[in-house]
């Protein structure tokens, strides 16, 4: 089994619900388990500032799947929540999710980079993943702990959830 860390963003079409769902579909992945959900978290968007805020989480998996079918299966997820592929780049988007880290294994296909490229510098992913692993060790031998602390949160929130969502 592979631990897997798995970001989740949305800010379209009722992102929270999107969120859930999606958290839903990563409990039932074939040969994994769903060990870890951090808190949904509100964000200002990075990129063109004319779109919503997004939600984000960081969810932690253990699996067998091989990254590339793992990476079928996210890329699915994305696509049965309403994912359109041709929109702006780093424009507003139903369902983003993430492959960020891959056990501590680096992976460079022309399908997937591993870890995330953008992950070390957006605080969207570093303060939701510090939650669920706050001694987590980058495959670069950085702490998420070192990376934070010089990560402003830039107006990141936890979000306050009913219980009827
Ligand atoms: N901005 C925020 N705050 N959260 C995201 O998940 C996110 N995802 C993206 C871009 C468009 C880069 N901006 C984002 O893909």
């Amino acid at each position: 089994m592979i631990q897997v860390f798995i970001g989740l963003g949305s800010n379209l079409a009722k992102p929270l619900q999107q969120l859930k769902v999606a958290v839903d579909a990563l409990g039932s992945l074939p040969d994994s388990r769903l060990l870890k959900v951090s808190s949904f978290y509100s964000s200002q968007p990075m990129g063109p500032q004319d779109q919503p805020d997004y939600v984000n989480s960081v969810a932690l998996i253990e699996t067998q799947l091989l990254p590339d079918v793992l990476l079928d299966h996210t890329q699915a997820i994305e696509n049965e929540q309403g994912r359109q592929r041709k929109g702006e780049r780093w424009g507003p988007r139903t369902l983003d999710l993430d492959i960020l880290l891959y056990g501590s294994q680096t992976i460079n296909t022309e399908r997937l980079i591993v870890p995330h490229y953008g992950m070390q510098q957006r605080e969207f992913v570093l303060y939701p993943m510090f939650e669920i692993a706050p001694n987590l060790i980058l495959p670069n031998d950085k702490t998420l702990d070192d990376l934070i602390s010089i990560t402003p949160k830039n107006g990141l929130h936890k979000i306050q959830l009913s219980t009827d969502l």
